[in-house]
């Protein structure tokens, strides 16, 4: 089997000679400034084999596990190189991302010898070297349409985490639901956020809770993405301040499931003031470097429009220090120097991706046919949507991000991202369904080389990591084309 079972597959993976065992008597002896990921270690293999391994930073005899700062420049900063023989367990990398990447690598062959017969903690053999693909692995939350709890969103991290996906990137804002206070326009939250699909009572992060995402995330190697859609998708916003609407009346709040019908006003002041004072805020509380700025679906404007108010709000992120990030349709107008684009609408084809790249835009990869987890999966699917297609997890797993769009190469690729839309989506358990398998197979499509991908191999890979999702409770949808034991 590729890289030995684990998913995603790593660059280099070869069993070795004979089986290293865990035990109660099994120490963890890390960098000093490895001892988080050590801890997150323990937590780890004692929640997999009920064994607790202790951590510490003194120096000492060979033997138990080692997890040591000291790889190879070449492995990055998210690679790392993993050895398992008899006598110990050497995790090496040149940053604490890669260990934390290492970390997941070696849950799952923990996990393989505790579902490989009666119970005994003992890992078969490895060798493993391994770095991602691409930069950006992303996992993409509305808690708009739905409004999702700070528990509910270390849930999800927790998920993405599992497979190495390295940014959460949170869509805070719609139509139907504000999601995050500003201390400057308190009605965004006091009006915008009372609301989701539905007719819900909605909900929002204070900043001590996105303060409480952003560090969860970063604990475990994520970079958190906020994002504010504007111009369009904006309809919370203009129901909770009456001067933002063009004939200065509020509009009604929005609990339905339409698209495309908001705008802000591109020639009021009153609609820049509002955009410095929203995004200086949230990139005051976001150490990562890109702001998200929506701008799909603004239907009701008119291009000319569209452009100069896109130009003019890059122009504001990169005055806080922040790059941006935009839905396809950016392209449209002038991008500022690093500005991301992200392909998604799969219906009008990819040509918008193209000439944002011939612009010299780096693009996020999240095709609605392959990487929408609101998608069905089959006819069968309760929840979810199905403009793009169904998405089961061939389609969201067989594709190569550099061959997918001609014109679009490897080096314009920044990255790929899955994205789970809420608008049939109201729990946990439901954006679990949604999220898994899917998110495990996308997980793969941006980290592994595409020499090591190949569907009739993840598919038996994938499915034995079925029983670890069960023992952590992931309500994970059985897609009847994954052989799970
Ligand atoms: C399109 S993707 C949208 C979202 C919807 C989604 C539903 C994008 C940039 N816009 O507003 O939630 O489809 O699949």
């Amino acid at each position: 089997m590729i890289g030995i079972g684990v998913v995603p597959a790593p660059v280099s993976a070869v069993a070795g000679a004979g089986s290293f065992v865990l035990d109660e008597s099994t120490h963890i002896r890390a960098d000093p400034a490895a001892i988080p990921v050590a801890e997150h270690l323990a937590d780890a293999v004692r929640s997999l084999t009920g064994v607790a391994l202790t951590v510490s930073s003194e120096p000492g005899a060979d033997g138990g596990l080692a997890v040591r700062l000291d790889g190879a420049a070449r492995f990055g900063a998210e690679g790392y190189e993993l050895e398992v023989t008899p006598d110990g367990v050497v995790l090496l990398a040149h940053e604490p991302a890669g260990l934390f990447n290492g970390v997941q690598t070696f849950c799952q062959l923990v996990q393989a010898s505790v579902t490989s017969g009666p119970f005994r903690p003992e890992v078969a053999g490895a060798r493993i070297s391994d770095l991602p693909r691409f930069a950006w692995r992303g996992a993409m939350l509305d808690v708009a349409r739905h409004f999702f709890s700070v528990a509910e969103v270390k849930r999800f991290i927790d998920l993405a985490a599992l497979y190495k996906l390295n940014v959460l990137h949170l869509h805070l804002t719609d139509d139907q639901g504000w999601r995050i206070a500003i201390d400057g326009w308190p009605e965004l939250t006091r009006i915008g956020a009372s609301t989701e699909v539905g007719g819900g009572s909605g909900g929002f992060y204070t900043k001590a809770d996105y303060a409480e995402l952003v560090e969860y995330a970063s604990a475990r190697y994520m970079t958190v993405v906020p994002e504010i859609d504007v111009p369009g998708h904006s309809n919370a916003a203009l129901a909770s301040y009456p001067e933002l609407n063009r004939d200065g009346n509020a509009a009604a709040p929005f609990t339905s499931t339409d698209v495309g019908f908001s705008a802000l006003c591109v020639d009021k002041p009153i609609t820049y003031a509002f955009l410095e004072d929203v995004l200086g805020e949230v990139a005051a509380m976001t150490p990562g470097p890109f702001l998200h700025i929506g701008g799909d679906e603004a239907q009701t404007m008119t291009d000319e429009d569209y452009a100069t108010f896109t130009e003019r709000v890059q122009k504001i992120v990169a005055a806080i220090g922040k790059r941006s990030v935009g839905w396809q349709e950016l392209m449209a107008g002038p991008l500022e120097r690093g500005t991301v684009v992200q392909y998604w609408n799969t219906g009008p084809g990819p040509a918008q991706a193209v000439q944002a790249v011939q612009k010299g835009a780096q693009v996020i990869l999240s095709p609605a046919d392959r990487a929408y987890l609101d998608m069905k999966y089959d006819g069968s699917t309760e929840l979810g949507n199905d403009w793009a297609g169904y998405v089961d997890v061939r389609d969201a797993y067989d594709w190569d991000p550099a061959t997918l769009i001609d014109g679009v190469e490897e080096a314009d690729v920044l990255g790929v991202e899955a994205a789970l839309w809420t608008e049939t989506v109201a729990d946990i358990g439901d954006l679990e369904t949604m999220a898994y398998p899917r998110l495990p197979a996308l997980a793969e499509v941006a980290w592994s080389p595409s020499a090591r991908r190949d569907w009739a191999d993840f598919r038996l890979r994938l499915a034995a990591q079925g029983t670890r999702w069960a023992a952590m409770g992931i309500r994970f949808h059985c897609s009847p084309q994954i052989p799970w034991s």
